[in-house]
């Protein structure tokens, strides 16, 4: 316990992770957020007894009297009322510097505009294989400060980051820090491409070990000491890929690890994952037939070029998560490359300010028919018009008939948006979940 005055902003999982955490702790803390209808709102007062909720506004007031501000990563550091308090001397921080200053154990750190799902599970998976406690959270999952909670406490932590969280987060020192891949998102929040890659760095801050992608400048550290991961053939201490007698393998240098084709999920991108997550549990100190007999079983996360069925010789993958232009371009190469046919290709919802040019290369390689729903449906129809043809639809069950229709046997149908779902669903999660019910009734 200390004598410091908290002030938790945000009422989602992340807000009400703080406030048990700081409960816990026996400290002196309030609530608010600037949502009138904010969830969790009708349960707070029975769980939180005494502690006062604020809902609708910034109560300035109550700000000014905070020595920390603990804040949602759904809110911006930027935010006038929050530099106003920064600069009057409050301390703001979010969930994860939290988590820092309290966790006994090694943490590894995991970001990167897309996959850091698939790596965050991967890792956890293949440190539990190793035979450690293991606990997994942060961005995915259960929210970092419920992982201290836990009664058997972990050996080690892995956790998923956003650049949100890295944002407000300082002295994290993981054990290994691993930045995937950057690409454009995210960029109606951190207003510029450098400021957000400059959050993303932040990972690197204090961090004995780095796991960088050798094909992307951009995830470089600058001083920590990194292990590679590369889609070329690996040089010593590098995971990559190696040719051998026509047949494509997982390589550590010039060591053969197990060839892509026994790994259970599609696609390029996946075997970037995969090479990822083995250069973490190396950085990590890991042996490596546990790292290995993990990639063999896992069988992909839902909702990432997560197969749906087959139907008269056409495939279903739903990439819901596909919720920016660089997820949905992994996805398309990366079934594409694999695939007899073309793709038709279901795309649109919310576009986060970005440039859907990038995304025509993949399409006119692999792309044969572009479906287009939501609210960026004209934008990206403006910059595939010249190129391929399209069709815009008003809804999931119109979008999966029009696929069905412009499918030939060979081809996959893929649902990967490169937009957000929340102007036709409640979370990408539930916009998967559509389109699965009703290709499975086709
Ligand atoms: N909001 C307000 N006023 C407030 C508080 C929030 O308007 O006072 C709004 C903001 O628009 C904000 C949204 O509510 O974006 C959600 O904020 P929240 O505090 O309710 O969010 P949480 O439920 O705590 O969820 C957050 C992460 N969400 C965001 O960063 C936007 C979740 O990541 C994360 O799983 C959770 O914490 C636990 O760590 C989601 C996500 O989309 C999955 N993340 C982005 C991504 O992966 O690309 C970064």
């Amino acid at each position: 316990m200390n004598s410091l005055n908290y002030v938790v902003i945000g009422l989602g999982v992340t807000g009400l992770s703080c406030a048990r955490y700081l409960q816990r702790q026996g400290c002196r803390f309030s609530v608010m957020d600037t949502r009138e209808n904010a969830p969790n709102a009708a349960s707070f007062a029975a769980d939180f007894p005494g502690v006062s909720l604020t809902l609708g506004a910034y109560d300035t007031e109550r700000l000014h009297q905070a020595d920390v501000i603990v804040l949602s990563p759904g809110i911006a550091l930027s935010t006038p009322e929050i530099q106003a308090e920064i600069k009057r001397g409050a301390k703001v921080v979010g969930d994860i510097e939290l988590f820092a200053e309290a966790v006994k154990a090694p943490v590894i750190a995991i970001t990167g505009t897309n996959a850091k799902s698939t790596v965050t599970t991967l890792v956890g998976l293949m440190m539990e294989a190793a035979g450690y406690q293991t606990a997994v959270g942060g961005n995915l999952g259960v929210p970092a400060l419920d992982l201290l909670a836990s009664e058997k406490p972990a050996d080690v932590y892995v956790l998923e980051l956003s650049s949100f969280q890295l944002e407000t987060t300082t002295s994290l020192r993981p054990a290994v820090a691993a930045l995937l891949n950057i690409t454009p998102d995210h960029l109606d929040r951190h207003e510029t491409y450098e400021a957000y890659q400059a959050a993303k760095h932040r990972v690197f801050l204090g961090a004995a070990q780095a796991v960088c992608y050798l094909d992307d400048a951009l995830t470089h550290a600058k001083t920590t000491p990194t292990t590679f991961f590369t889609m070329q053939t690996p040089k010593a201490r590098q995971f990559g890929l190696a040719k051998h007698q026509d047949q494509l393998y997982l390589a550590e240098g010039s060591t053969l690890l197990m060839p892509v084709s026994g790994l259970p999920v599609i696609g390029k991108h996946y075997q970037a994952n995969a090479l990822a997550a083995l250069a973490i549990g190396h950085a990590f100190g890991l042996k490596r037939e546990p790292l290995l007999h993990v990639l063999k079983t896992f069988q992909g996360l839902p909702h990432r070029c997560q197969w749906v069925r087959e139907r008269e010789g056409v495939r279903w993958y739903n990439d819901s998560k596909g919720t920016n232009v660089g997820a949905s371009q992994a996805a398309i190469e990366g079934v594409g490359a694999t695939i007899t046919g073309k793709l038709i290709l279901i795309a649109g919802g919310v576009g986060k300010g970005a440039d859907f040019s990038g995304m025509l290369p993949a399409m006119s390689a692999y792309v044969r028919h572009v479906v287009l729903m939501g609210e960026a449906a004209d934008e990206i129809a403006a910059v595939v018009q010249n190129h391929l043809p399209y069709t815009l639809v008003n809804s999931m069950e119109a979008a999966v008939m029009e696929a069905d229709r412009v499918a030939k046997p060979g081809d996959c149908v893929l649902l990967s948006p490169a937009c957000a779902s929340f102007d036709m669903f409640q979370n990408y999660e539930h916009r998967g979940n559509v389109f699965t019910e009703i290709v499975a009734k086709l």
